[in-house]
């Protein structure tokens, strides 16, 4: 069974991936995230920024084939619910999603995301900045207040681990249920 701390997790991502706010997901919603998350470090190649957004339209394609149980197109709450049952199918898609935000937040590919990137594409995901601030502590900056790019990478993997209790990514989930 998923922990209460998974259930919630996921919980928190549907409700801002509704980037348009109607409810459910569609293919606009994941267009409108993409616009925003690469918009949020502009100085990001545009390879990074490409990947981004194919990370995003493959995040759809992904969910819309596995968990569209009522074939409309669009992907409610109860059916988004099913990402944690079983993981597994999800693997491949939420490991090129990880890697590719991540890089997005390394534009000058030295291995390190500094704050201010971290930052800025996390507030246009639509997480709030005290959690933003808080999970950025969790991962225990290092000299210059970055993190390296893999210790965020798996830290996106873990958000979606529905084992998973007590994890850095848990701190996105406090106080930020709407
Ligand atoms: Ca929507
Ligand atoms: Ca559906």
């Amino acid at each position: 069974m998923p922990t209460t701390k998974a259930n919630d997790r996921v919980a928190l991502v549907f409700s801002l991936f509704d980037a348009d706010g109607n409810g459910v997901l569609e293919p606009e919603d994941f267009a409108l995230m993409g616009e925003r998350v690469t918009a949020a470090v502009p100085e990001a190649g545009d390879r990074a920024k490409s990947r981004m957004l194919d990370a995003f339209r493959g995040y759809w394609d992904t969910l819309v084939r596995e968990l569209d149980a009522d074939g409309d197109g669009r992907i409610s709450p109860e059916e988004f619910t099913a990402i944690v049952l079983d993981p597994q199918r999800f693997e491949p898609t939420v490991d090129e999603f990880a890697e590719a935000l991540a890089a997005m937040g390394d534009p000058n590919g030295d291995g390190f995301v500094e704050r201010p990137h971290f930052t800025a594409l996390m507030t246009a995901i639509g997480f709030r900045r005290a959690n933003i601030d808080a999970l950025f502590e969790a991962f225990g900056p290092v000299e210059g207040d970055r993190v390296p790019v893999a210790v965020w990478a798996d830290g996106i993997r873990d958000y979606y681990r529905p084992e998973k209790d007590g994890i850095p990514g848990d701190h996105l989930v406090a106080g930020a249920t709407r």
